[in-house]
């Protein structure tokens, strides 16, 4: 059995036809369902509009008092839920109800553990959404990829606020998102094996008001960091970061070696430090950050490294010796491209560099 919850504030306009729409995409598809309409006290009549159509539909409404927050509405609606299957999409027709039937047919084919309603993947998108909103959920998104990467691996949407997930696979994980995102907990603490993607389409609001504002977005935040200490990605990070700062010392050092002690010249010198250095990095996360990562195959893992930290070391390079070149002292003008190396390998590539050392590291 399906179990879906549409959790709704203030979504009289919206909500019948989501769940007409929802039941008739279910029934085609043929497996049995519950809609289970999660409302926080709606001043609207959003709750009283759900519950009319309970003869015609199986629907059932649970009316939450004094409480607020979209992804608790979830869990408590899930609480309640029959299903093995459980499921969430929003209330005021943003995911087309169609695409339920598509998720619980992926999930099916695939017998995967998760499948998530992407934006993201190939022939996903966002209908009619100002460059704002854009923009800002192409970051948080990345954020999330950021913080999270052994999780989050694989997944290119993980804000999406439509997906299926099997029952067993959060059964006994404590579920206590904080704000809107739900899938970020039940990826975080939930024991997802197989993930599936499947494509879908945004829709623009067209009614009612959007609930999502600058309270939503500190609550993120919150629960992304929230998440990185309880899914131990913290400690990883931690240690990836003195990796980091110990590798900036290998290169400061082997500049000063080779360019001072040693005479080489400068382009070279700082060249080689900066390799030297990139190695460093590469082992130092292997054996320390990533310590139970599986060995190979090694040599395509190393170059997969240098070929995507070579921008970053590039621009190392390059301040280095232009910084020198307009009297910078030397290891002054290499302590700026360290940083600035190191900046974009933070803003642009962890998920990728954090792949590296293997998809399978918890
Ligand atoms: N039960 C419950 N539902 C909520 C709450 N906040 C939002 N929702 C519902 O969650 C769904 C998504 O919220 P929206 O405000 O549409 O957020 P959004 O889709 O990210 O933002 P827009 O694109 O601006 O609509 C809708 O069905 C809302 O009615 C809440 O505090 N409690
Ligand atoms: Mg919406």
């Amino acid at each position: 059995m399906i179990s879906i919850v549409i959790p709704t504030y203030r979504e009289s306009e919206s909500v019948q036809q989501t769940l007409r729409r929802a039941a008739a995409a279910l029934w085609k598809y043929g497996d049995e369902f519950e809609l289970i309409v999660v409302d926080d006290e709606s001043d609207d009549g959003t709750a009283e509009k759900a519950e009319s159509l309970q003869n015609e539909l199986p629907v059932r409404v649970l009316r939450r008092k004094g409480k607020r927050g979209l992804a608790t509405a979830v869990v408590d609606g899930w609480a309640t839920a029959r299903g093995d299957i459980l499921g969430v999409m929003d209330g005021d027709l943003q995911h087309p109800p169609e695409v339920l039937a598509e998720l619980a047919d992926a999930m099916q084919r695939t017998q995967a553990d998760l499948v998530v309603a992407s934006r993201y993947c190939r022939g996903g998108g966002s209908l009619r959404w100002p460059w704002w909103r854009r923009v800002a959920s192409a970051a948080a998104t990345h954020l999330a990829a950021t913080v999270l990467p052994l999780r989050l691996s694989g997944m290119t949407d993980p804000m999406s606020g439509m997906f299926l997930v099997r029952a067993r696979a959060i059964e006994g994980a404590e579920l206590t998102p904080i704000g809107f995102r739900i899938l970020l907990e039940v990826v975080g603490k939930g024991k997802i094996g197989k993930l599936c993607e499947v494509p879908y389409l945004f829709e623009k609001r067209e009614q009612g008001r959007s609930k999502l504002g600058a309270r939503e977005c500190a609550e993120y935040l919150m629960h992304l960091a929230r998440l990185a200490w309880s899914t131990g990605q913290l400690r990883k990070w931690m240690r990836y970061t003195l990796v980091g700062l110990t590798g900036a010392v290998v290169n400061l050092s082997a500049l000063d070696v080779m360019a001072v002690k040693a005479g080489w010249p400068l382009a070279a010198a700082a060249a080689a430090a900066i390799e030297l250095a990139i190695v460093y990095n590469f082992f130092g996360n292997w054996l320390f950050t990533f310590s139970r990562c599986p060995a190979g195959p090694f040599a395509r893992r190393l170059a997969r490294y240098e070929l995507i930290c070579a921008p970053g070391a590039a621009l190392n390079w390059l301040l280095t010796l232009s910084l020198f070149g307009v009297g910078f002292p030397l290891l002054g003008a290499a302590a700026v491209g360290i940083a600035a190396d190191g900046l974009v390998n933070l803003t642009l590539n962890i998920p990728s560099i954090w792949k590296i050392w293997g998809p399978d590291l918890h």
